[in-house]
Order: structure tokens, then C-alpha cells, then sequence
């Protein structure tokens, strides 16, 4: 068995697409960000940055027994752990291996990153904060707008003669899905205007095991502003 701690947000949507997709046995907890939950004691024993998401792995051995749990943070470090522990979502052979490290690599520290960054400027209210001040705010909120959808262009073009990021369906994939659902908080009005990349997340959308990830939480959603809440569950 395997307790997930995560909330409605990207790296958390990670985590938990790859137990779905992995079919195993987890307990979803609700780590609320608002109440500043990922702060207290309990969950900074299991992240000492009190962040989320989280595994602790009550059955590291897979059914030998006698394990002490392992507990995994840092959303990238949680999928390679499921692919290790199951053998799946990841290419074992070296030619594959070495595609899949790359893309997923920059999938964890440049395409998340960067996406990540610039929803700090385009929740409604910064959106007008930012777009309404000074000559250095207007700079700052272009640049990190702009490197955001840099970013989305480049997963485009290499989307461009593929369906998936790095030969199957793996954990690069999941990587990027779960930074990619709130595009509208990522300096993207219309995902169409990447079509390869609008393509693949159509695609991977339509995957039972990630249907049943996303509402994984969904009710949390309520307390969040309309259209903060409506970008996070892409609702259109
Ligand atoms: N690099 C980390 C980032 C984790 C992270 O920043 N999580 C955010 C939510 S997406 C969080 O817990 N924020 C609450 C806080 O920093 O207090 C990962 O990939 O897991």
C-alpha cells in the first residue's frame, strides 16, 4: 500500500496519474495549501520543504514483507520511483533510456519549471497587478510569460513527428501532462495554437487512468476562485 499526499496541483497531479496508470494500491490524503497543511510537523517529516506531493511506500519489497516504508518527494523523483519499482512507464534499453532521461529531465527542470513560474503572474488578479504597473513589472511578467510558452512550442516541435514524448507512453508523458492542464495560468489563451502538442494532451486526456486521476481532489476545488478553478480543471 502507498499514501499519497498531494493537492490539486500540477506536481501532485503527476504523482497521482502514475499510480493510476501503475494500478496500485494508494490512499489519497489531502494535503490543503490554503490552510498551510504542508507546513505542519507531520508533513514535514515526510518533506522537510513541506511540499507536496508525497509517497510513503509501505511495501518497498512488493510483497516480501519485513520493509521499513520509503518515503519519496520531488514529483520527478516519485515517478522514477513507481517506473523502478514496477519495471514500467520507462525504457530499459540503453538507446531508449538515454531519449527518456533526456526529455524527461527537461520536462522536470525546464518545461515544468518554466510553466510553473509564470502562473505566478497570470492568476486574475497579479494578471491586472502586473499588466497595469510599471515599465520593470510589464518586463518581468513578458519575460516569464514568454518563457513559458516558449517552452509549450518547444514540446510542440518535438511532438511534431511523434505520439508520445520519448518512444511509448512513459513517465516523461505524465511529467508533462500534469504541468500542462492549467494552461490558461501558463500565458495560454488556446492550446490549438500548438497543434502537435493540443494532439497529444487530447490524447492523453481521453486515458481512463488520467480521468481518474484529475478527480482525484476535484472537490477541493470549490473553495477556489471561478476562474482559477475552471483553468486548474480545464473547463471550458
Ligand atoms: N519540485 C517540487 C515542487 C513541489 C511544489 O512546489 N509543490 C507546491 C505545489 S505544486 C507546494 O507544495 N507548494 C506549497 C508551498 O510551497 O508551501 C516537485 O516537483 O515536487
Amino acid at each position: 500500500m502507498i499514501d499519497y499526499y498531494g493537492y490539486i496541483t500540477t506536481m501532485s497531479w503527476r504523482a497521482v496519474i502514475a499510480l493510476e496508470e501503475l494500478e496500485l494500491p494508494y490512499r489519497a490524503h489531502s494535503i490543503v495549501l490554503g490552510k498551510g497543511e504542508q507546513k505542519s510537523p507531520e508533513h514535514l517529516a515526510r518533506n522537510p520543504f513541506g511540499r507536496v506531493p508525497v509517497i510513503v511506500d509501505h511495501d518497498p519489497g512488493g510483497g516480501k514483507g519485513g520493509d521499513d516504508p520509503v518515503t519519496v518527494f520531488e514529483s520527478g523523483a516519485i515517478l522514477l520511483y513507481l517506473a523502478d519499482k514496477t519495471g514500467r512507464l520507462k525504457p530499459k534499453d540503453p538507446d531508449g533510456a538515454g531519449e527518456f532521461y533526456r526529455w524527461f529531465f527537461w520536462i522536470v527542470t525546464g518545461y515544468g519549471a518554466a510553466l510553473g513560474e509564470s502562473s505566478e503572474f497570470n492568476e486574475e488578479e497579479r494578471f491586472r497587478l502586473f499588466s497595469s504597473s510599471g515599465e520593470y513589472e510589464q518586463a518581468v511578467y513578458t519575460r516569464f510569460c514568454d518563457a513559458s510558452r516558449a517552452a509549450h512550442a518547444e514540446l510542440d516541435r518535438h511532438l511534431a513527428d511523434r505520439d508520445y514524448i520519448c518512444g511509448d507512453y512513459s513517465m516523461a508523458d505524465i511529467a508533462a501532462l500534469g504541468s500542462t492542464v492549467p494552461y490558461r495560468l501558463h500565458g495560454v489563451a488556446d492550446l490549438s495554437v500548438y497543434p502537435h502538442l493540443s494532439r497529444w494532451y487530447e490524447r492523453l486526456r481521453n486515458r481512463p487512468a488520467v480521468e481518474r486521476a484529475l478527480a482525484v481532489g476535484h472537490d477541493s476545488g470549490s473553495v477556489l476562485p471561478e476562474y482559477y478553478r475552471k483553468a486548474l480543471f480545464d473547463e471550458t
